[in-house]
């Protein structure tokens, strides 16, 4: 009876506050989707937040790690806390589940057919979600606005001081991350961050804010540098092993890359873990990242492609299967980037043009084993 659609209702944050009432003191878990990001978790807090006013016990929980640098020191400096969770059996305590910044739950784990799905609040694709509360809304930057929208409304004002400002801080981080540094704000996004800025924690903001390369990270952008293929305003470059800790370097040095002036499309590449994980970045107003990569790794079995994204941004995983257990990791980084530039010279055949002009050898045009023997099997 609560349910609420694409934020048509006047007052969505009375339905989230009369169905949060409607289940007394049953424990509720926001289950964080993917490797929880500055939106997911501001969004989350801001749950647990308004769970504590109106006397829901409320746990954040994840499957994934927070894998981006800037990320970790979010959660360290607010101080979330997160329940890790590996199986559905760390989730039996809970009756009821809230998804924030996602419609669907995590994939990686089964959850506990009797958790109930009670809330989701987000801003990506409209979906067809049965749950008692539903806000999705598709044309706001973050989810996090969201959130600071109800507290704005009254849902746990952040005006009342217990713990206002981590609260504070992480929505603001979410709304600035998911929106670019504000570039594709809508005015709720500016409107839900003038709001919370107020009560943010100005040193934690600096300190999080800086951006953090990790010295690996750094080592990936290098090797991203000294590897790069450019064919016209298009730039690819291959990266070797990469920790799955340090996943986030690759789409950090996609970031940096694209700053070239005279490029407007980067893609950057490893292995990490058992599989070929990579970034796509562009400028360019006619590349659309999700039918790039989908045009150029294509699908797999299941017909799901590798890779998408939206305007900017993309990202594809290709799993390595078998091969991942290949002792020789010189040769298999050779194979992935034989294959990656051989799938990328179907959309631009430059591209193996000018890896041999750059590797020329005088035995045979096809074999460059000496020349990068060693260069990518430390992993780092
Ligand atoms: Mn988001």
């Amino acid at each position: 009876m609560f349910a609420l659609h694409m934020g048509t209702n006047p007052a969505p944050r009375q339905g989230l506050e009369a169905v949060l009432k409607s289940v007394g003191a049953s424990a509720n878990v926001v289950l964080i989707t993917g490797h929880p990001d500055p939106d997911a978790l501001g969004s989350a807090l801001a749950h647990q937040r308004i769970c504590q006013e109106v006397g829901v016990p409320c746990t954040i929980a994840n499957v994934l790690p927070v894998s981006h640098r800037q990320n970790r020191a979010m959660v360290k400096l607010l101080n979330i806390d997160m329940l890790q969770v590996t199986s559905s059996d760390d989730l039996t305590p809970f009756k009821h589940l809230s998804l924030v910044d996602t419609s669907t739950p995590e994939p990686t784990i089964d959850l506990p057919a009797d958790l109930k799905l009670l809330t989701v609040v987000d801003h990506h694709k409209m979906a067809e979600v049965d749950a008692p509360f539903v806000d999705i809304r598709p044309h706001i930057g973050a989810s996090s606005s969201i959130y600071a929208e109800y507290m704005a409304q009254g849902l746990a004002p952040l005006e009342n001081a217990m713990g206002a400002s981590r609260v504070a801080t992480a929505l603001l981080f979410g709304i600035q991350t998911d929106t670019n540094d504000f570039q594709l704000a809508t005015s709720a996004d500016f409107a839900a961050a003038s709001y919370v800025r107020r009560f943010c924690d100005s040193d934690v903001l600096k300190r999080v804010g800086r951006r953090v390369h990790s010295a690996s990270g750094m080592t990936v952008l290098g090797r991203a540098l000294a590897n790069l293929l450019v064919v016209r305003d298009f730039a690819v470059a291959g990266v070797g092993f990469v920790s799955a800790g340090d996943r986030d370097s690759i789409a950090t040095t996609a970031d940096f890359i694209l700053q070239r002036e005279d490029l407007d499309t980067v893609l950057v590449f490893g292995i990490v873990e058992d599989r070929i994980d990579g970034s796509l970045r562009t400028d360019s107003p006619s590349v659309e990242p999700a039918t790039f990569l989908t045009s150029v790794f294509g699908k797999d079995r299941s017909g799901k492609p590798y890779g998408g994204g939206r305007a900017d941004k993309g990202g594809f995983q290709i799993p390595l299967g078998v091969l991942a257990e290949c002792e020789d990791k010189d040769s298999l980084w050779n194979i992935v980037e034989q294959i990656v530039r051989s799938r990328l010279s179907k959309v631009m055949p430059e591209i193996e043009r000018e890896y041999e002009r750059q590797h020329p050898d005088p035995h045979n045009g096809h074999h460059h084993e000496e020349s990068s023997s060693g260069r990518y099997s430390r992993e780092f």
